[in-house]
């Protein structure tokens, strides 16, 4: 059995092999300060260590209202750019290490996912989002530019001309209009938010887990290189996974007409 620590800005639950961290501060809409940063680093801590039980990572926001609105802007008001270079980099050091958990990771965007909150969910794996759920980047809104990988990861899932517009403007899109640009994957209704995220966790937990982590990682460390250089990168994955006693059985068990019970080596 798992030991979990507490955290005072997030809580961290592991189910059969699911786990799941809640950015837990609701009365605040779950905005993201240098604290819950470190909480989050800490769950990770504990998420890496724990990739032989830990299959699929779920994010989300605690309350009904928000998932995340963004990096604190009352922490953010009396920085100079010293400190707002730290609290930047911070992030992207810990958004960088959801980004390359060799876990799935879903967002389960449960309501307002602004600023620093649509850069978390941009750094999962997967976003199914709530039809309530709202989106934007208003960073210059308040004056400032997205400073956790929003130009960039933003830019990824929906283009440069769908970026540039949703920075510029600082507005917010719905689910739909989410659902339709390329940033969320699925759509439910609150109630099945947390429903069909498990569908998709369950669902992704019967297979090959070694394989479903060198997918991710060629797709997002293959994706901006040239054509040629990403399939041959592609190339060496595949030819990896014929090291694995998973393909061993997941080819053994088709053979058989039986569902593939993967060691996970
Ligand atoms: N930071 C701090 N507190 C917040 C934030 C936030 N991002 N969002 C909401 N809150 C607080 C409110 O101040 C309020 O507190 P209180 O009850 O003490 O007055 C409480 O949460 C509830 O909020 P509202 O009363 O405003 O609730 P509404 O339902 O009326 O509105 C909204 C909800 C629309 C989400 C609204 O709160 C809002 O617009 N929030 C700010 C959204 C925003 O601008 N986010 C972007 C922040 S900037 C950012 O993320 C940049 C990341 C990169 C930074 C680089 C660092 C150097």
């Amino acid at each position: 059995m798992l030991k979990l620590n507490t955290y005072e800005n997030i809580l961290l639950d592991v189910q059969a092999g699911i786990a799941t961290l809640t950015i837990n501060r609701p009365k605040s809409m779950n905005a993201l300060n240098t604290a819950t940063l470190t909480d989050i680093g800490a769950a990770l801590d504990v998420i890496k260590a724990n990739a032989d039980t830990i299959k699929v990572v779920i994010i989300t926001g605690a309350g009904p209202k928000a998932f995340v609105a963004g990096a604190d802007i009352a922490e953010m008001h009396d920085m100079n750019s010293l400190a707002a270079a730290e609290l930047s980099k911070t992030a992207h050091a810990t958004f960088g290490r959801i980004e390359n958990l060799s876990q799935l990771t879903i967002a389960a965007v449960n309501g307002y996912c602004l600023g620093g909150g649509l850069e978390l969910a941009a750094s999962c794996d997967i976003r199914v989002v709530s039809d309530r759920a709202k989106f934007g980047q208003p960073e210059v809104t308040l004056g400032i530019v997205p400073g956790f990988g929003g130009t960039q990861r933003l830019t990824r899932l929906v283009g440069r001309g769908k970026a540039k517009e949703m920075i510029a403007m600082g507005t917010m899109v719905d689910a739909q209009e989410a659902y339709r640009i390329g940033i969320a994957e699925e759509i439910a209704t609150p109630d099945e938010l947390m429903a069909k995220v498990d569908k998709i966790a369950q669902t992704v937990m019967k297979n090959g887990l070694i394989a479903v982590g060198m997918a991710k990682y060629v797709i997002d460390r293959a994706a901006d290189l040239p054509l040629d250089t990403a399939i041959d990168f592609e190339t060496q994955m595949w030819a990896q996974t014929f090291a694995t006693a998973d393909q061993t059985e997941g080819m053994t068990a088709f053979l058989e007409k039986r569902p593939a019970a993967f060691p996970g080596k």
